[in-house]
Order: C-alpha cells, then structure tokens, then sequence
C-alpha cells in the first residue's frame, strides 16, 4: 500500500521530510502540501516536482479524503491544533518535536489519543533511530554496568536572533530530554540550570552557553552544556560512565586526514547532515505503522513527558543554581 502523505509546513525540515517521502523511502508519496506562506508550498512542490494540491489551511489538508496520514513540520505552537485534528479524523500523524510547547497541550494530545483507543501519533524524536545512540544503548545495557553519571553536549555553530533563552531548552535540550530517557530506561525528577560567563557571539536576549543537570529516578545524574554560539561546528557529544566502564557515542563516520603536519577530523555543521539517516529511518517507521493504521516509535506520552520535563528546565533557568522538581502522572496503559 502507498500511504498518501499531507505536510503541515513546508520550511526546513517539512521540505526535506518530503523529498525522503518521494526520492529516499518506500510506501509513501506526498499528495498534499498546506502552509501559512502558500509561496513556500508551491515553491516546494515546484523543487522536488511533488504532484501534490496545495490546501488553505492544514485542517482542510486532514479533512480530505486524498490524504491517509499526516506530518506537522509546521512552527512549534502551531503542532497541537494540526495534531488534535489529525486524532479527531482518526489518521496517523507525525508531529515534529515539540508535540506541544505547553505540557498542558501535549496532555490533550494525550487524552485525546487513549479516548481514541489507539496510537496514531508518532513524534519526531529521531535520535532514537540514529545508529550511533542504538549502539550506545546496546552498550549501556549489556556493558558498561548500571549508569551513574552522563556527561553531554549539544552545540551548535551559530542560531538566529529570534532564539532567546527558553528556547535552549523547548529547540535544542529537547532532544537530550527524550534520548537520555530511551537511553537510561528512566525518568527525571529535578533539573537545574548553572549559566557560565555569556559567551561573545550570543547575541542579547540569549544566555549562551549553558548547563543543565538532570537527576534521575534511578539516582543518576546528567550534565548537559547546550552551546548554540559555539562558532566550530555542529557537535553531539555524549558518554555515559557506569559502573564497570564507560561508553561514548560515536562521532560521525568522516574521512581522518594526515596533511601539512596534523592530524585533521572534519565536523559537520548543520543539524540536517548529522541525523540525516535517522530522519529517514523514524519516517520509514512512520509510514510503515501509519500503512495499517497506527503510529509507533516515540509516542505522545514521550512528547508529553519531554514537554513537562522542558517546562520544569525553563523554570530552572529562571531560579538559576536551584532543583526544580519534576514531577509526573501515571502513565496510560495505551503507552505501557
Ligand atoms: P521553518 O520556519 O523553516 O518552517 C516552518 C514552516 O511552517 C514555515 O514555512 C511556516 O510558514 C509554516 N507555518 C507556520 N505556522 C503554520 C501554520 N499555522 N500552518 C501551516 N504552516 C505554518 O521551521 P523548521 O526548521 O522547518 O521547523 C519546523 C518544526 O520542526 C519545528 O517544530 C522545529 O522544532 C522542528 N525541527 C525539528 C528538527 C529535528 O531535528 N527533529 C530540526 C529542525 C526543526
Ligand atoms: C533544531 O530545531 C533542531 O531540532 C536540531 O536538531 C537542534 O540541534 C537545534 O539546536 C534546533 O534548533
């Protein structure tokens, strides 16, 4: 079966994920685009030649009968109506991160999917699917010996003036948010947020970089520098030490230069080269679960955890030094 994909926002990420549909994966043609800028839509239909009507807006994009499944790729405060919409009409939906920008719109996400009775959403949390965290994850569980500390890093070369501080958390510590949990099998239960000296590129309304650390249910303690002005590179860092060892994620597969008297690694420096084979993977997934009906990989119930857990950053790094508690509510049987 060809499932019919509809996207919610053609910028960046909606643009890409409809090229993968239509050039890079199986199951899946896009037939329909919707965006508040209709010049975008019509300008990615026009780049990668999709034979795909153009909707007014994204509910009349759910609604019709031409589209099987659904992917919101629009801003984040828009995610929660599509995606509401999306379970009203009973089709699968993929919904980039962040499912929700309030925990109280990801928990209607949630209500709204256990009254439905059945998965349908999938959230765009593809470190899940990147080969280097599944081969850390083999080794967290089968060998480094139970996890006591991580030490992390997400940094990236340069974000625009728009990003202001929250967003360090809600744009870019998400991601941390929800593979740390897959990673550890666990959850949070308090957060703290320590700021260094502003470094000189971050601009104003920006407190760069910054650290955050998460304590755990099971005790173990997280540090995360988030460093979105850091000039060199984009760079995921990650090692998690253990009881018996420790284990690092592995850098990015890059041809190693001997030249001119040094040794030289090359570093990527855009998101979408970094994780490009696990975007395409989680949207395999996708289409192949929204094929028979329902979603799988990281559900609402993630999206919900990360958006509580995000809330109770942001509120760290407004108490700055202090723990914030995290606290969460039982967890639907659907997400068991
Ligand atoms: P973007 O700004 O490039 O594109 C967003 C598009 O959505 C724009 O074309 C805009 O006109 C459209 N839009 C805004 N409101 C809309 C509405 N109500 N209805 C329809 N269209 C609307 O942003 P980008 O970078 O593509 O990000 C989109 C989403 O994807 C965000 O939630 C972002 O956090 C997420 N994202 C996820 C990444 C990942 O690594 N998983 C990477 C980058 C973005
Ligand atoms: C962006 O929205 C993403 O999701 C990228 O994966 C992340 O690294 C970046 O910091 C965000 O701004």
């Amino acid at each position: 079966m060809t499932v019919r994909i509809g996207i919610i926002g053609t910028g960046a990420i909606g643009r890409d994920h409809a090229r993968r549909i239509n050039q890079v994966l199986a199951g899946g043609k896009v037939v329909a685009l919707s965006d508040v800028n209709r010049e975008s839509a019509k300008a990615v239909r026009a780049a990668i030649a999709l034979d795909a009507e153009i909707f007014q807006t994204g509910e009349d994009l759910i609604a019709s009968p031409l589209v099987d499944a659904v992917l919101v790729t629009s801003w984040g405060a828009t995610h929660e109506q599509y995606v509401l919409a999306a379970i009203a009409a009973g089709k699968p939906c993929f919904c980039e991160k962040p499912l929700a920008t309030t925990a109280d719109g990801a928990r209607r996400i949630v209500d709204a999917e256990v009254a439905h009775g059945k998965r349908l959403v999938q959230v765009g949390f593809m470190r899940r699917y990147d080969t280097g965290y599944l081969a850390l994850k083999e080794a967290v569980t089968s060998r480094t010996g139970a996890p006591i500390m991580v030490h992390a890093a997400h940094r990236n070369p340069t974000v625009p003036a728009q990003y202001i501080t929250p967003m360090a958390i809600h744009d870019t510590l998400i991601h941390e948010i929800d593979v740390f949990r897959w990673l550890l099998d666990d959850d949070y239960v308090s957060a703290r947020v320590l700021f260094p000296r502003r470094a000189a590129r971050s601009h104003g309304k920006l407190r760069d970089p910054q650290i955050v650390v998460l304590e755990t249910a099971k005790g173990v303690v997280i540090d995360v520098e988030i460093f979105v002005n850091c000039h060199y590179g984009y760079d995921i860092q990650c090692e998690v030490v253990g009881e018996d060892g420790i284990a690092r994620l592995p850098e990015p597969i890059a041809v190693q230069m001997r030249l001119n008297a040094t040794l030289q690694n090359p570093i990527l420096t855009d998101w979408k080269d970094r994780f490009i084979a696990s975007y395409d993977v989680e949207l395999q997934d996708f289409l192949k679960a929204a094929a028979q009906g329902t979603a799988s990989g990281p559900t609402s119930w993630d999206g919900y955890v990360a958006a509580i857990t995000s809330d109770a950053c942001v509120t760290a790094q407004e108490r700055e030094g202090e723990a914030v508690a995290i606290t969460l509510p039982a967890r639907p049987a659907l997400y068991n």
